[in-house]
């Protein structure tokens, strides 16, 4: 194992917070040359929207190619037992920011106009880091809500990212398939003329804009039933939108925009440690690629959409590299859900999908409490701090929150982060993963766990829920039985042994209360 300055410090800091109070004054006097900023690495986190387990070429992709991801797999630290804590969007970013289970403030999709689910107060990954001298930043997007439950896009929306430890936000709202359209910088719409107000409505429709439902003539992709409210950029959305023509998105703009902004907050920020919350729209629906990422796959838009993303990340890479800062940050690269083909709108996506198995080995996807809900592809990469690896150890986005603590030496608050498990060395290539048992959560809060190779799937109490799943042909994996899986010999989930098992499914299910009630 390679061990650069960098982890020294760290092992130093490390072994400094183990220490006695006299013993650590000591060795901090005696490590005075080591400059603060080699144990304040910046943390870069590349949160994907909706990328499966094999949608990368270092984790088997075919069909398209991520040189830039690749270079992070090949040089960095690759995980093949990483999850995020949903099989969806809102619950897992909610995770991922606060440390703890969405079900515990009952987190799921939320609509464009709900009120902002994290409330100040709350603690949260960057505002811990804030407690080290961290700035930080949110680029791209949120569906976490915004604003307190009657949200006026024309003023200034609050509460939002700003109210809970962010220093800057740049963001797409909710979805690119829900309204509002627009961007939202800090706490106001971008290009908004104040003699267009917009409004916004789930529940009627507002304003004169066609609908895909009206004028399906005007729509240049097939969506169906949800997704065929107002018609933007010649694409009908989840929700209607009256005016703020001035201010609307082309969805064909992200890339550039998305990257632009990242790169800026880089650039300020290069002199001191920052933590960067890089949220893409993609891979999610409605899938439309610049017009120089199209055709870049033989997959489609979804296939050119993961072509887009691995340029937007080696862009902030090669930034981070020209300012000569790629030394000092950790890089987390990882997605808030498993796969999903057909999510509302017809882009191809089933049938151009050839031999390429976005979920990988795994079963289910995006949604599901199977495997592929929540097992993603996800890199730690810390040039020259982190050796090359690959770990099958158990880890959760979740305890990112308690390790970056352990690093930076700030002590959480009791019921902080109660879901993070500290698993600092872990992440940095040095030792066995401390997570053994992780509870992830399907569609509506179904909920599954893990321990060591074992997953129990909690039976639910109606055949066919999630009919919407049903209706889109996707695997939700309820059954009213209990379901248990030996992933060891059966890595795909086929072989539910919970007859045979009793016992153990009893041991689950209390080991599953026990941690709702306690958390690990
Ligand atoms: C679902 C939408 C889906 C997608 C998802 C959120 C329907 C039928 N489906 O409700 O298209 O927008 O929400 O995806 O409306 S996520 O990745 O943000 O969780
Ligand atoms: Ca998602």
């Amino acid at each position: 194992m390679r061990l650069s300055s960098a982890l020294l410090a760290v092992l130093l800091a490390s072994s400094i917070i183990g220490c006695s109070p006299k013993v650590s004054e000591k060795q901090s006097e005696e490590n005075q040359s080591i400059p603060a900023t080699s144990v304040k690495p910046n943390l870069v986190i590349f949160y994907i929207d909706d990328l499966g387990y094999g949608d990368v070429g270092a984790y088997g992709a075919k069909g398209v190619e991520t040189p830039n991801i690749d270079q992070l797999a090949n040089n960095g630290f690759k995980l093949t037992d990483a999850h995020s804590s949903a099989a969806t969007c809102t619950p897992s970013r909610y995770s991922l920011l606060t440390g703890e289970h969405g079900f515990r403030s009952n987190a799921s999709i939320l609509p464009g106009d709900a009120p902002a689910l994290i409330r100040p107060g709350k603690a949260t990954l960057p505002s811990m880091l804030k407690k080290a001298g961290y700035e930080t930043a949110v680029v791209g997007k949120w569906h976490l809500g915004l604003g307190d439950g009657n949200v006026d896009w024309n003023g200034d929306v609050s509460p939002g990212p700003l109210d809970i430890g962010f220093d800057y936000s740049f963001l797409l709202p909710a979805t690119g398939d829900r309204v509002p359209t627009v961007y939202l910088e800090n706490r106001n719409v971008v290009g908004l003329d104040k003699s267009d107000p917009i409004q916004v409505s789930y529940k009627e429709k507002v304003g004169d804009r066609p609908t895909r439902k009206e004028r399906p003539d005007l729509a240049r992709v097939v969506a169906d039933e949800q997704h065929s409210d107002t018609i933007i950029n010649g694409v009908s959305r989840i929700g209607t939108m009256a005016g703020g023509e001035s201010a609307l998105w082309k969805d064909e703009d992200f890339p550039d925009i998305f990257t632009e902004k990242a790169v800026n907050f880089i650039r300020q920020n290069k002199d001191k440690p920052f933590f960067l919350f890089h949220s893409y729209h993609d891979i999610h629906v409605p899938r439309l690629p610049h017009p120089r990422f199209q055709g870049k796959s033989s997959m489609g838009p979804r296939g050119d959409a993961i072509v887009q993303m691995d340029w937007m990340t080696g862009q902030v890479v090669k930034e981070l590299e020209q300012l000569g800062i790629a030394e000092n940050t950790i890089i987390v690269f990882t997605s808030d859900n498993g796969p999903v083909l057909t999510d509302g709108y017809d882009d191809m996506a089933i049938e151009m999908l050839g031999e390429h198995k976005p979920a990988g080995p795994f079963r289910g996807g995006k949604y599901s409490a199977y495997e592929a809900g929540t097992r993603v592809p996800t890199i730690i990469y810390w040039p020259n701090t982190i050796a090359p690896k690959e770990s099958d150890d158990l880890f959760s986005q979740m305890d990112i929150y308690a390790s970056m603590a352990k690093l930076l030496d700030i002590q959480l608050e009791d019921g902080e982060a109660m879901d993070s498990v500290e698993n600092l060395d872990f992440m940095l290539g040095m030792a066995p993963s401390n997570r053994k048992e992780l509870i992830a959560e399907a569609v509506g809060n179904r909920l599954s766990l893990r321990i060591d190779e074992m997953k129990y799937i909690k039976p639910v109490k109606r055949k066919n829920e999630a009919p919407f799943l049903i209706r889109k042909n996707i695997e939700g994996g309820f059954s009213v039985e209990p379901q248990l899986y030996d992933l060891s010999k059966d890595v795909g989930e086929t072989n539910n042994i919970a007859a045979e098992h009793s016992e153990l499914v009893t041991t689950m299910e209390n080991k599953l209360q026990q941690i709702i009630k306690e958390g690990y």
